[in-house]
């Protein structure tokens, strides 16, 4: 025991001593995503600006660059349809234009999932019920969404609902004491939902803003899983009808495609309201977020790019295409 806590205290240190980030989101955000500039942005760029007649030839690049880079069918065939038919027009110019049409167009896909997640002061506490798949970033998000709120003089507290990984409660705990605030949890093998239910009352009682309630990573193809969350759900409602007031899916954006996939399939099974999309930095494949996006129709709330409490903000379409471009932001975000 003693050695667990020691464990953990300095697990503590360290994540405490790691240093503060220096430069502003929008900065990192486009540093984040050099690997996914890299795997179209460029290429795109590249094709367009090195083309001295827009033609038919031009445009059926872009749309082999766009569907390698997981932009997906139905967001790569609105990109097309539009630019085809600017072009028909004669609305483009020069390559200059054709390159602003796309960006403009892959901003008007993004752009309607742009709605942050706001707090209503009705819902006392407004539970966030956060979901994914193993390894997805659920409790990181989690300790960087109460970071978040916090800074906003929320009052937050979070629910260890994975009850099954070795070390999750832990895990939620470090986050917990690095945020300064209450955790609530049981042994390790306990029923989530019970978890959940505790931490929901002892939320009501002490008068918290929002709770946030881990879960177990799962596949979405695991139906006893999924109906796992289902009696979560149904659990909570008993105590706060209108709970959660948040089905946050976390998907991580390094794994394509499959990504999509699992969006999708946790939709259908549970309902979800709100999409964070995790590991932008790094990974070469955050053209994913246009399929999920054009797909989905599920607002995005939040973008993380990267392990520490600061890598995490609301999804803002025009600095995602801006960042991705690397075009000057619309507004730097701090
Ligand atoms: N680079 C990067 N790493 C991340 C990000 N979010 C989470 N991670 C890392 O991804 C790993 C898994 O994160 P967790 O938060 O433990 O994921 P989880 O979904 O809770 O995992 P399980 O509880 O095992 O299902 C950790 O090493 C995190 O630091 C991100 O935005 N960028
Ligand atoms: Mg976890």
């Amino acid at each position: 025991m003693l050695n667990l806590l020691k464990r953990k205290k300095q697990a503590t240190e360290e994540l405490n001593d790691a240093p503060a980030p220096q430069v502003g989101f929008f900065a990192r955000l486009k540093t984040g995503l050099a690997k996914t500039r890299a795997n179209f942005a460029t290429g795109i760029t590249n094709i367009i600006l090195g083309k001295k007649t827009l033609d038919h030839d031009l445009i059926e690049n872009i749309e082999t660059q766009l569907l390698t880079a997981d932009v997906g069918i139905e967001a790569t065939q609105q990109l097309i349809e539009v630019l085809t038919q600017k072009l028909a027009r004669k609305e483009l110019a020069d390559p200059a234009a054709v390159l602003q049409a796309l960006q403009n167009e892959m901003r008007a896909i993004l752009k309607p999932c742009e709605i942050p997640l706001t707090i209503s002061t009705n819902s006392m506490p407004f539970v966030i019920l956060v979901v994914g798949i193993n390894g997805s970033g659920k409790t990181t998000t989690i300790g960087k969404i109460a970071h978040y709120f916090k800074a906003q003089n929320k009052k937050v507290l979070l629910a260890a609902g994975d009850t099954f990984r070795a070390a999750a409660i832990e895990q939620l705990q470090i986050w917990g004491e690095r945020n300064q605030i209450p955790v609530i949890a049981q042994q390790p093998g306990a029923d989530t939902a019970a978890v959940i239910y505790d931490a929901l009352e002892s939320a009501k009682t002490r008068n918290i803003d929002m709770l946030l309630a881990d879960t177990a990573g799962r596949l979405h193809t695991q139906a006893h899983l999924m109906e796992e969350l289902k009696k979560v759900k149904r659990v909570m409602a008993k105590l706060e009808p209108t709970a959660p007031h948040e089905t946050l899916l976390i998907l991580d954006a390094s794994i394509g495609q499959n990504a999509l996939t699992q969006a999708l399939q946790f939709h259908q099974s549970i309902g979800i309201s709100g999409i964070a999309l995790t590991k932008l930095d790094g990974t070469a494949k955050g053209g994913i977020i246009f399929a999920i996006a054009k797909q989905l129709k599920v607002p995005i709330r939040f973008m993380g790019i990267g392990e520490e409490m600061d890598d995490l903000r609301p999804f803002i379409a025009n600095d995602f295409v801006s960042a991705l471009f690397e075009t000057s932001a619309n507004g730097e975000t701090p």
